[in-house]
């Protein structure tokens, strides 16, 4: 079954077919760009590009949106991320958190999945803290800044079968797997 995944970020992509694959879905990516309005949640965020989308190509697709959680900057860059990330980059986020002790942070995701019909949202999270400085050069994003709680290493240092074992994307994506398989 053909899986459209509509995202300018071919990292997603490559994560979301090492899933999705060996499953047999064919994950087929489609560029559209969809605004992303300012909201609080990436539950809104995703639920209006899914319908952006959906206005302008009828046939089923999803989509994902996904942030960056800092506790001690309440929740800095969150639905932010993508903009903070070209600007200020991790490194602007380790300056930020300069002699801060409290580190701990997680990353979310939000799929929005229309199957022709109507849009679901699946969503997955991952709590950790923010490492001291970045190390490792796998992953994108502000993988070489995070470590996921019961390891040492960040996301940037494991292979990408290990990021997608507990990673906020990889959690999202069972349940939207799930939910093709089984229907809940
Ligand atoms: P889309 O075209 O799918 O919107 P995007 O990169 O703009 O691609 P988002 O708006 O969802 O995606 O922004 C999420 C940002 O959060 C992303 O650009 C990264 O900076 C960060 N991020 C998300 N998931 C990440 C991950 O697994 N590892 C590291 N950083 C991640």
């Amino acid at each position: 079954m053909e899986l459209h995944f509509i995202t300018g970020n071919d990292n997603k992509v490559k994560e979301a077919r090492k899933k999705l694959s060996p499953l047999g879905y064919e994950v087929i990516q489609k560029d559209m760009d969809p605004p992303e309005i300012q909201a609080d949640s990436l539950e809104e965020v995703a639920m209006f590009s899914a319908e952006w989308v959906r206005e302008r190509s009828p046939t089923p697709f999803f989509l994902e949106d996904s942030g960056f959680f800092v506790d001690v900057l309440n929740g800095f860059p969150g639905v932010y991320s993508a903009y903070v990330f070209k600007t200020i980059g991790y490194m602007g986020i380790l300056r930020l958190m300069e002699g801060i002790e409290d580190r701990d942070a997680r990353f979310m995701a939000v799929i929005a999945y229309y199957d022709g019909n109507e849009i679901h949202l699946f969503r997955g999270e991952v709590l950790g803290r923010v490492s001291y400085e970045p190390r490792g050069d796998g992953g994108f994003g502000y993988d070489p800044i995070f470590i996921p709680d019961g390891e040492s290493r960040t996301f940037a240092e494991m292979s990408p079968e290990e990021k997608n074992m507990f990673s906020h994307r990889g959690r999202a994506l069972e349940s939207f797997i799930r939910y093709l398989e089984e229907g809940v």
